[in-house]
């Protein structure tokens, strides 16, 4: 099958072998797509360009986020190199370490917002480039977690920016509808990235999670990156403004497993 033949997918949030960006950029790989890819900061290029080369993608510039003006920069640069794009796949996020611990009620004025502009308005900012280079229709997707809707210790403002990140999703499926442009989201379960490993106990959640999900493990990348390619591709075709979980099924669950003491 080739589901994304002749079509080109801008990727941002690339940053080792371990990201789900690159999961999903695989996934696009074998199913036809040309890819460009963009990294947050410059330490991140030489684990990318080999990454790159390794899929024959010659698209690699690096953006942050939190500026217009690198991202007007990328979007020329893209336009000038692609012409027009088919897929953006936003798989970004950042809050400050200190905001990720302890009490969400401690969360600073500035660390708020921090986390919101990066993993929440970046959305909205790339999406507006990205829609004025989809030329015949298109899709963009981007990743989030449960602790947009449920509270989950620790996760604190990147719990209420991933809310501000859905809700996003669903006024931009609903502006960009009408162009043919279908905006989506990923809920991913926890999985081992180079942002998980900054999570003090993450290993631990891994291992509650994985005995606890209706499927008693955890996902990966390679299942992300799967269902990524069919919300982008055709088969896909009549849905926008979902959030679409690949979690094992942990978020159908109202109740653990009974522990033998309650017998
Ligand atoms: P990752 O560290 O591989 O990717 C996060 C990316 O965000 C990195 O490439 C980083 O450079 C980039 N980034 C941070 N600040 C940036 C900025 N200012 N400008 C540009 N890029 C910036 O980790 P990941 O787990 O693959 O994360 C990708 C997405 O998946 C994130 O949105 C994350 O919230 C989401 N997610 C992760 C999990 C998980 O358990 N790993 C679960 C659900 C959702
Ligand atoms: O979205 C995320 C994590 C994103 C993230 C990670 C870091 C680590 C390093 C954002 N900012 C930073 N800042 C850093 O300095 N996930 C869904 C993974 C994750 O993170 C958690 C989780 C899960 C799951 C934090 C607490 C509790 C659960």
């Amino acid at each position: 099958m080739n589901l994304l033949q002749g079509k080109k997918a801008l990727i941002f949030g690339l940053a080792n072998k371990n990201s789900i960006a690159w999961g999903i950029a695989q996934a696009f790989h074998q199913q036809g797509a040309t890819l460009g890819f963009s990294y947050g900061i410059p330490q991140l290029e030489r684990r990318v360009r080999p990454l790159a080369e390794s899929l024959e993608v010659d698209f690699v510039e690096k953006c942050d986020v939190t500026s217009d003006e690198e991202i007007d920069l990328v979007f020329d640069k893209a336009a000038g190199h692609l012409g027009s794009i088919d897929i953006l796949v936003h798989a970004v996020a950042f809050a400050k370490q200190d905001d990720l611990s302890g009490r969400f009620v401690n969360t600073s004025r500035d660390g708020f917002s921090m986390a919101l502009d990066i993993s929440a308005f970046s959305l909205v900012a790339l999406s507006k480039r990205a829609s004025g280079l989809m030329t015949d229709g298109g899709n963009i997707l981007t990743m989030t977690y449960y602790g947009a809707e449920k509270a989950i210790p620790h996760y604190n403002v990147m719990g209420v920016a991933k809310a501000a990140l859905e809700a996003s999703v669903r006024y931009l499926a609903m502006d960009l509808g009408p162009d043919g442009i279908r905006v989506n989201a990923i809920s991913a379960g926890p999985i081992k990235t180079l942002a998980a490993a900054g999570i003090a106990g993450f290993r631990k959640m891994l291992h509650y999670t994985s005995e606890r999900t209706p499927l008693r493990r955890n996902v990966d990348q390679v299942e992300v990156g799967k269902t990524a390619l069919w919300l982008c591709s055709d088969l896909a075709s009549g849905v926008t403004g979902e959030v679409v979980y690949v979690d094992a099924g942990y978020h159908i669950l109202g109740m653990p497993e009974p522990p033998e003491h309650w017998e």
